[in-house]
């Protein structure tokens, strides 16, 4: 294209150049004719066609993620009021099911499927790449490759809402080899399900699993994020809390008190040691 434009632009000078040296002798009506005939409508279009069709010819290989051709991993994003679901689609077909964090492969391309259950929110990994919104009842793809290993934030990035501005999110981008033991590990129930028990009997008591998917344990509509490994997770509360035990109490007993407007109920009525004693087997899901 620069090229062309080279030569185009040579020929214009060309012309104004002998336009105005030339003796001021009037030009027949035929040459007048041709010239414009020639240099208005024969070379326009077909300088025009030829751009068109090299533009087309080149636009399907501009998006990487056209029919999945050379990408790593499939990632979709559900945005909810005011948490991220992640669900990663790996190529053997299995899905792992996570919430508000994101895990990549450093030097692999990316996928993602951006969609939301209730308002348009906006997924933004600010050193990684663009931002897409996430559009109830349409799927959004964004494609990237991460080079640099590292933890990274993400943020909501359109506003949906009281808690907006604390749907958050950490992204630690792996080595491949890390991510797949990774997402190995995550496939399957967590091994701290079956220690502290009184907790997990808080939890069922408190039907928790109404709104919480937990691998093995009996759920429902899953409102919330899911909490199969949360106790691994770098945060709580969509990036907003450290994870310790202490924050998961906070969390659990007044939700709203870190996030208005979050759609998890409190639970006040709960006694501290309930209190510690849910964390705690929380803390334990990794
Ligand atoms: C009505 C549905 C609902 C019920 C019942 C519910 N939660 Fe939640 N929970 C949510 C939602 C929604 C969120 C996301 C809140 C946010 O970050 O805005 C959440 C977030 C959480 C988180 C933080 C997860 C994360 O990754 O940040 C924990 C931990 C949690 N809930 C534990 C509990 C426990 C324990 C109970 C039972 C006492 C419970 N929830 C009952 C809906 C529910
Ligand atoms: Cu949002």
């Amino acid at each position: 294209m620069a090229a062309g434009g080279f030569i185009i632009w040579l020929l214009v000078v060309a012309l104004s150049l002998y336009a105005s040296r030339r003796n001021s002798r009037p030009v027949g009506e035929r040459a007048a004719g041709r010239l414009i005939v020639l240099g208005g409508v024969v070379l326009p279009v077909t300088v025009l066609t030829a751009l068109l069709s090299y533009t087309l010819w080149l636009m399907p290989s501009l998006r990487p993620f056209a029919g999945g051709e050379g990408v790593d991993l499939r990632v979709e994003i559900v945005g909810h009021q005011f948490w991220w679901e992640v669900l990663y689609h790996r190529q053997d077909g299995s899905t792992v099911i996570s919430a508000n964090e994101v895990r990549l492969p450093a030097g692999e391309r990316v996928e993602f499927e951006l969609t939301s259950s209730d308002m348009i929110h906006s997924f933004w990994i600010p050193a990684l790449g663009g931002k897409m919104d996430l559009v109830p009842g349409r799927i959004n793809r964004m494609s990237f490759r991460p080079t640099k290993t590292g933890t990274y934030r993400g943020q909501c990035a359109e506003f949906c809402g009281t808690s907006h501005a604390r749907m958050a999110f950490p992204v630690v981008v792996m080595q491949p080899a890390d991510l797949d033991a990774w997402l190995d590990e995550r496939s399957g129930s967590s091994a701290g399900f079956g220690t502290n028990v009184e907790g997990r009997r808080v939890f069922d008591r408190e039907q928790c699993g109404q709104c919480h998917r937990i691998d093995g344990a009996a759920g429902g509509l899953f409102k919330g994020p899911d909490l199969s490994h949360v106790g691994s997770r770098l945060t709580i509360g969509a990036g907003y809390l450290n994870n310790t035990t202490d924050q998961l109490a906070r969390f659990i007993v007044n939700p709203g008190s870190v996030k208005p407007g979050a759609h998890m109920p409190a639970s006040p009525h709960l006694s501290a040691l309930e209190l510690d004693q849910l964390a705690r087997w929380l803390k334990g899901l990794r």
